[in-house]
């Protein structure tokens, strides 16, 4: 049985692995009015099913399971960079027997004592401390067993939280003194709306959460743990409202990923992560490097590919025409029944109106040829960028027909409410965080543990 990360559960083996009932997440979709009206206020919905005593034993189990484990420590990458400028050659690029001993100098980016000192901080034991009860927690509320967890689990999560410790440091403090004194007055409301604009909320959002906090502390008295967890909630409920459920390649058909956005955004580096996800949860994956924008960026998606032992497909003349790249990865795909092709587009042409028309192109080749694919546009959003990062991708969502978003760059000085301004301004689901330039630094996006990461305490 294979562990299919898209899904974050076994498949089963006979093949129907899209049969999505299993999810955790199926059950709130159901719930699906969605969005316009705020949740009633539960105690116990965003708070963990077990009991402090229990939580610790679980954190204590997983703790001594993971030590167990610990032989073999898990393995990261560095960053591929898209390089300044090199030729591209080759049209595929087979991934076996490639490795990073091969690259060219601009290629490697870190040394050997660099090398040597992140792998002996990695094989280090995660330290017993708040952040991996924290951790525990969040994998505990979501009904996993504390021998099954991974380090990797354990690792990504206190990333994303670490990511985000400064808006959760200083939301949270705040919170705290501003709400459970009953009906909020002009300063507190004005206090409130400043926090979430500082953490990237947006204006649009920052209204409708207003209107529904105040009119939930005017009905009763909450203390102010209580009113936080309201908050949680109606947070929570904002981010899960254009579809929660999770995006699963579906198995034994061709299922094809374009994936858009900005230069810099992250695209490449998520094609990496996706392709490398793709790969580990057993699907037949093929990548088809349509930015042919500049070489240099064919020959980093190259490199992400041989990483994640995918193969891509490029065309070796300069300037190629990228729907032709895209025509001739879905014949390789049709021909060697390739479940998963993932798309890499050129973020900027010579005007915005040359991008729009490119990726409209590329669209129809996918529409005409690959008629029975299940097709998903995917834009990949800074979220270090915050409101200007929107503006940019509103031209994308307009004309690119997207229909999901993967946040980049949680794990650096990005604020994170920009999750809750995709969602509002948007109208788009979150499908895929990223948070960090390894390979592995990218996970379906869960509203439960983005919360949790972004308000805790
Ligand atoms: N810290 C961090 N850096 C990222 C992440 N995703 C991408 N990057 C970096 O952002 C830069 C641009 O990424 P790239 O994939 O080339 O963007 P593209 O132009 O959209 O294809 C590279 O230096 C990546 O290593 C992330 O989740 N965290
Ligand atoms: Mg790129």
């Amino acid at each position: 049985m294979v562990f299919n990360w898209f899904k974050r559960s076994f498949d089963r083996t006979d093949g129907r692995s899209n049969d999505s009932s299993n999810d955790p997440q199926e059950e709130r979709s159901s719930d699906q009015s969605a969005g316009s009206q705020p949740p009633e206020p539960s105690q116990q919905s965003l708070e963990p099913p077990v009991p402090q005593p229990d939580l610790l034993a679980w954190a204590k189990t997983a703790y001594s399971s993971l030590q167990q484990q610990s032989g073999s420590p898990i393995e990261s990458e560095p960053p591929i960079a898209e390089p300044s400028d090199a030729p591209s050659e080759q049209e595929t690029v087979p991934a076996d027997g490639a490795s990073t001993e091969l690259l060219p100098f601009w290629l490697q980016t870190e040394t050997d004592a660099e090398r040597q000192a992140r792998l002996e901080s990695l094989a280090a034991p995660e330290p017993f401390d708040e952040s991996f009860l924290w951790s525990a927690q969040v994998l505990a509320a979501q009904g996993r067993q504390p021998t099954e967890i991974t380090v990797d689990e354990i690792k990504w999560l206190k990333r994303l939280r670490q990511g985000l410790d400064k808006t959760r440091l200083s939301l949270i403090n705040q919170l705290k003194s501003l709400v459970g004194q009953g009906p909020l007055d002009a300063d507190a409301v004005e206090a409130i709306e400043a926090l979430l604009l500082q953490a990237d909320v947006g204006v649009a959002a920052t209204d409708r959460i207003m209107a529904a906090l105040q009119q939930k502390l005017r009905q009763e008295i909450l203390p102010p743990d209580l009113a936080i967890a309201y908050l949680k909630e109606l947070l929570q409920h904002m981010l899960d409202a254009p579809g929660d459920r999770l995006l699963v390649p579906e198995k034994n058909q061709l299922n094809i990923w374009l994936i858009t956005g900005v230069n810099g955004a992250g695209k490449t580096t998520t094609i990496g992560k996706l392709a490398h996800t793709a790969q580990q949860s057993g699907y037949r994956t093929l990548i088809a490097a349509a930015d042919t924008f500049r070489a240099a960026a064919v020959e980093q998606v190259k490199t992400w590919g041989e990483r994640a032992g995918v193969d891509v497909i490029a065309n070796p003349t300069a300037n190629a025409d990228p729907a032709a790249v895209v025509f001739d990865a879905i014949t390789a795909a049709q021909a060697r029944n390739t479940e998963l092709l993932l798309v890499d587009t050129a973020g900027r042409l010579q005007n915005k109106k040359n991008l729009m028309d490119e990726l409209s192109k590329i669209r129809r080749i996918i529409d005409k040829k690959a008629t029975h694919a299940r097709i998903e546009s995917l834009l990949v959003l800074d979220a270090t960028l915050g409101q200007n990062g929107l503006k940019q991708a509103e031209v994308f969502s307009k004309s690119a027909g997207i229909t999901g978003v993967v946040l980049t760059k949680l794990d650096g000085t990005a604020k994170g409410g920009v999750a809750i301004a995709v969602v509002e301004q948007l109208g788009l689901p979150i499908r895929f965080i990223g948070a960090g330039e390894g390979i592995q630094d990218l996970r379906p996006f869960s509203s439960y543990e983005f919360i949790e990461a972004l308000i805790n305490g």
